[in-house]
């Protein structure tokens, strides 16, 4: 991917496994973490992931004064009516630990059988020139899989050792990083949001 500009891009994350991802992905764009402006997380009061990725965005940008790209991903789970959806990073509490919503999701599927245990990794990716861009731009990814019984592997983060991919065989634990970056909904949605930023430069 190639990017030109003068300017950083704050990356409105405080999650270190979605931070090395992106940075990965992006790997020409000028992205600093927002914890270099010392600015602190937003609060995610949206009910869907594009409405918290936007908040995020313009929450950094507002801060820093300069373009943000934020991330706002989950898992939704067929048998749980999308849950835990847009709270995945709290769905056992705030301030709940990856292990401790992992445990949650498999005690609540604890019933469910192998076929109805469907789930997807969503992530929206969000780019704002400015806290004031009314034309944000908007990136989806999706990336279709199953919850294991089990946690398995140790690579990656968040809900990673319980979700099954049936392409590679193992969960996205499992996985090298630079195959999750190739298959995933944040891989996904990343290069399509670097197509429409360069669309717009
Ligand atoms: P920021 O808002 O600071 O970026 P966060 O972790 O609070 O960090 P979200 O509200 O977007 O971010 O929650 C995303 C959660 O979804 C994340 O904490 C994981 O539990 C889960 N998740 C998202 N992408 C994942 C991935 O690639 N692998 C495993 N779990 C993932």
């Amino acid at each position: 991917m190639s990017f030109s500009t003068s300017q950083n891009i704050v990356l409105a994350s405080g999650n270190l496994g979605k931070i090395k991802e992106i940075q990965a992905i992006l790997e020409d764009y000028p992205i600093v973490a927002q914890s270099a402006f010392n600015i602190t997380e937003a609060e995610e009061t949206g009910s869907t992931f594009v409405e918290n990725a936007i908040i995020k965005a313009r929450h950094a940008a507002f801060h820093s004064k300069l373009p943000a790209i934020a991330d706002d991903s989950g898992i939704v789970v067929d048998a749980l009516k999308g849950a835990p959806g847009v709270i995945s990073a709290r769905y056992a509490g705030v301030g709940a630990s990856d292990q401790d919503n992992v445990l949650k999701l498999l005690q609540a599927l604890e019933c469910v059988p192998e076929t109805q245990r469907t789930a997807r990794f969503i992530c929206v990716m969000v780019f704002m020139e400015h806290a004031d861009d009314p034309t944000p731009l908007i990136a989806q990814g999706v990336w279709e899989g199953l919850i294991t019984t089990q946690a398995i592997g140790s690579q990656g983060f968040g809900y990673d050792p319980v979700f099954w991919v049936p392409s590679e065989q193992c969960t996205s634990a499992e996985l090298p990083a630079t195959i999750k970056n190739a298959l995933s909904h944040r891989g996904q949605a990343l290069r399509y949001l670097s197509n429409l930023i360069q669309a717009r430069k």
